[in-house]
């Protein structure tokens, strides 16, 4: 054995966020910092003799280094076998699939998903439990406990594991098994869609971009879309896994991913196009000239769920974050099935699922999944919509347009306001926290406050709650506004402002969307001061 103990002190700040612990690749580049980290997921996880875990990231800067760090505390810790994907590589919903599929305790997922990576980017590393999904709140909080009080942190000294050949290998008296980051997923995908009715539509000459934004979708998107389905070589762009995303923002909304939205308002636009973000668990969805919002995809997902054979027997029900749209609880009522309200982040749908009461869950930040792991799924959602396109013979655009005439349309947006000073955004949530028992009952603009609160979840499976996870002002005739602070970010405070506005008459479906919110935005920045108080005149982002 070649294990040695390291003393250290606690650093400060490695409590997670929404989604894991995201800093600045600088932060995790001070000596210990990431140790720190990982020992305290192991005295949270306890004795790991006979264990299995999962370990991977989306290939970001500093992804190999870590894996060769966390390789090395694991065999200091007993764990008893490491499923890692090949080069370091697994993308967030593979990670899920292989804990699942392999039975694992848990797993490490290594990355900072939609933000951006480089020597100056940032990255993140988060722990998913033996369901496949995000460490529910007890457990991160229980890591964050450990991140303040530990001395040490063990290490086998032992040389640098081969990650690049599929095989199994010895560290320590650990099993290393490095995996096909791909295929256990791409069975996965297999089973749940009509593969031979996506081949022939592709067959039929339907042409389609999918932009992987040079991060970790890219492997899967080649090898499913151009490999088992036949789409043209050419389909997946920017399909290479790049340590800094080639200068992209892996971020598939309509802003960053400006290359695909182009592409698909040319003349000769393909038949549809779809984008995914740095760790492949996002999905953005556009047919010609249209980007369809996620919040609509999820509810066009479920409505249409039957024609994936996966889904053939119906779902159980939906989930959607709360400053998601309303539009799949229409689904979910024309269906006679439940819709649950939860925290943003994919962490809250995990009870949901196991617990069988619910198949689809969804948020609006271009993320949509289902049971079938414990992650949201970018490729999956792609999948999802080639398969309704292949049963329909309908065009992206027909699927939503018919969608809004028989549910009405959400109109819906999100602005952000990035790397704000933290005290005054804290101090705007404060001040808004104050007003909101007042805000009942009063009329602003052109609307009727029905309710005013920071919402509150109790978790159906289990009891636990959570709280302040957003103000939301909801109105007489269910239009929205949700402020929430990012929990994603590493500079400054983000503050995040969600509108929607339902309209019932397909007369009014075809508003531009800021025109039809733009009320709704005065009303916005009336009750919280936003403007004067972070000193910004417009969001940063616009989605
Ligand atoms: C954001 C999104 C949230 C998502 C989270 C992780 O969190 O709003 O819906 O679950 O990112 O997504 P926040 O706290 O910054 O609003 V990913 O693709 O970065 O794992
Ligand atoms: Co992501």
């Amino acid at each position: 054995m070649t294990i040695q103990t390291v003393a250290t002190t606690p650093f400060a700040g490695q409590r997670p966020g929404t989604s894991g612990l995201r800093k600045k690749v600088t932060e995790f580049q001070q000596p210990g910092y990431l140790e720190n980290f990982v020992e305290a997921i192991f005295l949270t996880l306890g004795d790991c003799a006979g264990r299995t875990l999962v370990l991977g990231g989306d290939g970001r800067y500093f992804n190999r280094q870590a894996i060769q760090t966390i390789l090395h505390m694991a065999a200091a810790h007993g764990v008893a076998r490491m499923l890692v994907g090949r080069g370091g590589i697994l993308s967030t919903p593979a990670v899920s699939c292989v804990i699942r599929k392999h039975g694992a305790f848990g797993g490490i997922v290594l990355s900072a998903s939609h933000n951006p990576g480089g020597p100056d980017g940032d990255f993140g590393i988060k722990y998913n439990i033996g369901n496949g999904g995000p460490a529910p709140e007890k457990v991160t909080e229980a890591i964050f406990a450990h991140t303040q009080t530990l001395t040490s942190y063990r290490i086998s000294d032992a040389p640098a594991v081969n990650l690049d050949d599929i095989g199994t290998t010895t560290l320590d008296g650990m099993q290393v098994e490095v995996i096909d980051p791909v295929a256990d997923y791409a069975e996965l995908m297999g089973r749940l869609f009509d593969f031979g009715a996506i081949r022939a539509l592709f067959q039929r000459g339907f042409t389609m971009k999918f932009d992987g934004m040079s991060a970790v979708s890219g492997p899967y998107a080649k090898a499913i879309l151009e490999g088992v389905l036949g789409a043209p070589a050419g389909t997946v762009i920017n399909g290479e896994p790049l340590e800094d995303f080639g200068g992209h923002h892996p971020d598939p909304n309509p802003v960053n991913a400006a290359e695909l939205i182009a592409l698909m308002s040319a003349p000769d636009a393909p038949d549809f196009g779809a984008a995914s973000d740095g760790d492949a668990d996002r999905n953005m969805i556009v047919g010609r000239g249209i980007a369809v919002t996620p919040s609509d995809s999820l509810a066009i997902i479920a409505a249409n769920a039957t024609v994936a054979p996966g889904y053939a027997a119906g779902i159980k029900g939906i989930a959607r974050s709360m400053p998601t749209s309303t539009a799949a609880d229409r689904v979910a009522q024309a269906l006679g099935v439940s819709c649950f309200e939860t925290p943003t982040g994919w962490k809250y749908f995990g009870n949901l699922m196991d617990a069988d009461m619910v198949t689809l869950c969804g948020e609006e930040s271009y993320g949509t999944g289902s049971n079938h792991v414990r992650e949201k799924d970018g490729l999956w959602a792609v999948l999802f919509w080639l398969n309704m396109l292949a049963a329909t013979g309908k065009s992206v655009d027909q699927l939503v347009a018919e969608h809004w005439a028989r549910f009405g349309r959400n109109y819906y947006s999100r602005h952000d306001y990035e790397a704000v000073d933290a005290i005054a955004a804290d101090g705007m949530m404060a001040a808004l926290r104050d007003k909101l028992p007042k805000l009942v009952g009063q009329t602003l603009g052109d609307y009727r406050v029905a309710l005013a609160d920071d919402f509150v979840y109790t978790d159906p499976v289990d009891g636990s709650i959570a709280t302040k996870q957003g103000v939301r002002i909801v109105m007489l005739d269910g239009s929205r506004i949700v402020f929430r602070l990012s929990g994603t970010g590493t500079e400054g405070a983000t503050i995040r402002l969600y509108l929607e506005r339902y309209e019932a008459d397909p007369a009014r479906h075809n508003l531009e969307t800021q025109q039809a919110l733009s009320g709704l935005v005065a009303i916005a920045d009336g009750v919280s001061e936003l403007r004067r108080r972070t000193g910004r005149e417009q969001p940063s982002v616009i989605t």
